[in-house]
Order: structure tokens, then C-alpha cells, then sequence
């Protein structure tokens, strides 16, 4: 399928879906969140890809939700067609790892799509923000939970109430991102952290995503136990045997996805 507001590329095992409306700072209308989730789901079904990176221009990863798209939405529309939960939702059900790979604005929406991947690799260039109570409404995919649950109550206030942009230093400080590189190795760090995701057993790798995510869900007792058990349950795969194995043989592990 070809993509208008979107480009699809692999490289190896590693897939990268490249939000492109350059000329809307990639505003993130319905044509291109539907994009993304039909994307997401043909690299989910897709074995030989073990990685995603979701990454903008350099000018904006994603200036928000499309405001001109949405302004003459009325509630019983926006409710019954449960506006964003089937697209942009669908990055925080993807279940293999997604790495968010952000230059310039990451705001409203952008802010929010990057939050839903399992970590945010920003440029020096990068502006985080929730500026949506500037135009009469407040984050609505996310932004006033996982904000708060990356960079705590006060800071998490302060983006929503005053609408201010947190840059790339602040935002490394305030555990909202993993990792702050040069604009020009934004994509090749991306990438190479995304390669060395994608070597490992899918399943496993998979799985871990599954377990950190839990913590957000669960009480310490219930998280723990259900890391235990998917722990124990690894010990039922061919991988497990070959990562074990390969250590002591002093070589790299080939990993079958088993
Ligand atoms: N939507 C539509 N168009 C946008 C846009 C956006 N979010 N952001 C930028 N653009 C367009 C501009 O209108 C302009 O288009 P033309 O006038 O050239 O046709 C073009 O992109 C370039 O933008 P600027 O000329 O403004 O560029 P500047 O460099 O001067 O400024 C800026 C860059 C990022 C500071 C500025 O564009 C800006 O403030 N943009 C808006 C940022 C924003 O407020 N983002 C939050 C959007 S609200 C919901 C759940 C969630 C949401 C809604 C509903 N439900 C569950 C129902 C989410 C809401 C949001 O994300």
C-alpha cells in the first residue's frame, strides 16, 4: 500500500515510519494517524521486523492534533466515533518496542504519540509541550497522565497550565526522554539503538516491554509477580537456551524468535 502522509522504510530488521505533512509542522490529521495504525499493523504481523522508530522533520516531529481539522468537531461526534482512540491509540498497543526519534516540536498530540512509544531519543533542536489550554481544551490522549507519570506532578502542572515548551536539556533532565545527541546523529543513534533492539528474541524483547509498561498499571507485589512468572516462563524458550549457551561459548547469540 503506498502511504500520502507517511514514509515507510526498513532497514534490516528495523522499521521507520517518518511523519511527513512538512508543511503542517506534520499536524496530526485523521488520513495520517490512520497511516500510522495501518503501518503499525502490517509491522506487527511482520516477523522479520524486531524494531519501529516514529520519527518527524527536523523543523517538527508533530505540532499536535490537527486544529484546523478538529475546531468544528461538536462532543456527540468526537464521542461516538471515540475520536483518536482506533489510530492514535494504536502506537500504545503495538507490542513490539517503538522508539520515538524527536527533532523540533513535539507538542500537544506530537507531545502526547511520543509518550505512547517505550522512549523518546531527542535532538538538541527538540521542544516538548502541552500547550492545548492556549486554544480552550487540555491534553486528550494522554498528556495529563503520562506527563506526570515521566516528569512528576509539578513539572507535569506547569507544561499543562501555563502551556510552556520544555527543550531538549530540560527534558533530559526531567526523565521525559532517554537520550539528548546532536541533530545530525539524531537518526543514526535512532537507529542503532533500534538494530541492537531488534537482534535480540523478539518474544523476549517483547515480552519486557510488556513487563516495564505493567508497572504502570499494577501495585510493586503484583508487577513483581508478574515479572516472576514471565521470567519463568522464558525458560521455555529455544532463545533462552541459546543466549545461556552462547555466553558460555564466548559468541554472539542467533536468535530464532522461539
Ligand atoms: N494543527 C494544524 N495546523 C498546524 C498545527 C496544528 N497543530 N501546527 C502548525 N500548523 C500549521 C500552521 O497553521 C501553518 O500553516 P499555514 O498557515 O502555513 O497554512 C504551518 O503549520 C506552519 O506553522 P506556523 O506558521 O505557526 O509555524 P511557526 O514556526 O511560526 O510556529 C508552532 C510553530 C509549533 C509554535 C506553531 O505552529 C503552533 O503553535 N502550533 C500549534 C501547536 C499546538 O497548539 N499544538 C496542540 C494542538 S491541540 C482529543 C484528544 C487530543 C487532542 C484533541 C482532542 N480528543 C480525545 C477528542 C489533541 C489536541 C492537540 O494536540
Amino acid at each position: 500500500m503506498g502511504y500520502d502522509m507517511i514514509e515507510l522504510t526498513t532497514d534490516g530488521a528495523v522499521a521507520t515510519i517518518k511523519l511527513d505533512r512538512p508543511k503542517a509542522l506534520n499536524a496530526l490529521n485523521s488520513e495520517m494517524m490512520a497511516e500510522v495504525a495501518t503501518a503499525l499493523a502490517k509491522l506487527e504481523a511482520d516477523d522479520t521486523i524486531g524494531c519501529v522508530i516514529l520519527t518527524g522533520s527536523e523543523k517538527a516531529f508533530a505540532a499536535g492534533a490537527d486544529i484546523k481539522e478538529m475546531a468544528d468537531n461538536e462532543y456527540l461526534d468526537i464521542y461516538k466515533n471515540d475520536m483518536f482512540e482506533a489510530n492514535h491509540c494504536a502506537i500504545e498497543r503495538f507490542r513490539k518496542p517503538i522508539i520515538a526519534a524527536v527533532s523540533g516540536y513535539a507538542l500537544g498530540g506530537g507531545c502526547e504519540i511520543a509518550m505512547m512509544c517505550d522512549f523518546i531519543i531527542a535532538a538538541e533542536t527538540a521542544k516538548f509541550g502541552q500547550p492545548e489550554i492556549n486554544l480552550g481544551v487540555m491534553p486528550g490522549i494522554g498528556g495529563t497522565q503520562r506527563l506526570v507519570r515521566a516528569v512528576g506532578k509539578a513539572k507535569a502542572m506547569d507544561m499543562c497550565l501555563t502551556g510552556r515548551m520544555m527543550d531538549a536539556q530540560e527534558a533530559l533532565s526531567s526523565n521525559l526522554v532517554s537520550r539528548v545527541v546532536p541533530l545530525d546523529n539524531l537518526m543514526e543513534t535512532a537507529q542503532e539503538a533500534a538494530a541492537k533492539i531488534a537482534a535480540q528474541s523478539q518474544p523476549i524483547a517483547m515480552m519486557t516491554k510488556e513487563a516495564v509498561n505493567a508497572s504502570f498499571e499494577m501495585t510493586l507485589a503484583q508487577g513483581i509477580r508478574f515479572e516472576r512468572r514471565l521470567f519463568q516462563s522464558m525458560f521455555t524458550t529455544q532463545d533462552q537456551k541459546e543466549g545461556m549457551a552462547a555466553f558460555s561459548e564466548k559468541r554472539k547469540p542467533h536468535f530464532k524468535n522461539k
